[in-house]
């Protein structure tokens, strides 16, 4: 464990110093030069380093992962005081990644400098909950964070940040919401053990999508609605209630799997479709629910 911290913390160091390099050539020519070896521990400057050339966006991603964890490892151990030192320099971490990222096409590039603003929003929220010592908050917090580490990483290539080792679930420092705000979700109101009458097929995607974007089904017949997640990271299908109290539909589905229920809704009308994983509505994954008026007599005379 504290291995990996070490681990981070190197990383974190290489991380601080490249975007200076980067800087130094697009704008101000030498004027930065000095800078990376500030502070005079000129024993372990970078250069005795074996740094592959391709490390830039693995580095940044582990310090990232390497704060994640102390957070949560923090909150684990109730040092709820010690989570203002570690959310602060969260924006910071995410610029670096961006810093590191060149590469990236651009809608992706976009993708992640949207959540990046995001980052910044909850590390902010993390600290003041984590000051306050509500745990419960805190927690809240660490899930939303979650979904938009989980939503940075789908931005690119299968392993480019953690090697990929031992498939999408493998490293110990993934952001994971197993055990979040979906464990404990309650039965969807709108869901029926009446057989169903009818079927709705939908795939959830990635770059965080319905496929279809506009769902139909009939007021008032039982209808079974399936999701297919053809994505790598975990999506849901959510419908609120026309209150928005409750949910009316839902559907957690893991990469890979598919997702079934059979649901009747009685209110005709159009309903906001989203995806409940933190950062995901955010990223543009929603859509539309059209409950059709039901047709009146088709019961009784077929
Ligand atoms: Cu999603």
């Amino acid at each position: 464990m504290s291995k990996r911290i070490l681990v981070g913390v190197l990383a974190g160091a290489v991380l601080l110093a490249l975007p200076v390099v980067g800087s130094a050539d697009a704008g101000h020519g030498k004027k930065m030069e000095s800078a990376p070896r500030a502070g005079g521990h000129g024993d372990h400057d970078g250069h005795g380093m074996s740094t592959p050339a391709n490390s830039g966006v693995r580095g940044a991603w582990s310090a990232l992962m390497a704060a994640r964890d102390g957070i949560s490892a923090d909150l684990e151990a109730g040092a709820l005081n010690d989570i203002h030192a570690k959310s602060g320099p969260l924006p910071e971490l995410v610029a670096g990644l961006l810093a590191q990222s060149g590469d990236l096409e651009t809608s992706k590039r976009t993708r992640v400098e949207g959540a990046a603003k995001q980052v910044s929003r909850v590390a902010d929220a993390l600290h003041v909950a984590a000051d306050r010592g509500d745990a419960e908050r805190t927690r809240k917090e660490l899930e939303r964070l979650d979904g938009l580490l989980q939503l940075i990483r789908a931005q690119y290539e299968d392993g480019a940040l953690d090697g990929g080792m031992s498939g999408h679930e493998g490293h110990s420092a993934a952001p994971s919401n197993d055990h979040g705000a979906h464990a404990h979700m309650d039965r969807p109101v709108g869901v029926v053990d009446a057989a169903s009458q009818a079927t709705l097929r939908v795939e959830v995607l990635d770059p965080f999508r319905f496929q279809p974007e506009r769902l139909e089904l009939r007021a008032g017949v039982p209808t079974r609605i399936e999701v297919v997640n053809v994505g790598v990271v975990e999506h849901s299908l959510v419908v609120k209630t026309p209150d928005g109290a409750q949910d009316w539909v839902h559907l957690h589905v893991a990469p890979g799997v598919t997702e079934a229920a059979t649901y009747q809704l009685d209110e005709p009308g159009t309903y906001p479709v989203v995806c409940s994983v933190p950062g995901h509505t955010e990223g543009g994954m929603i859509g539309e629910l059209i409950v059709l008026a039901s047709q009146d007599g088709e019961h009784s005379r077929h």
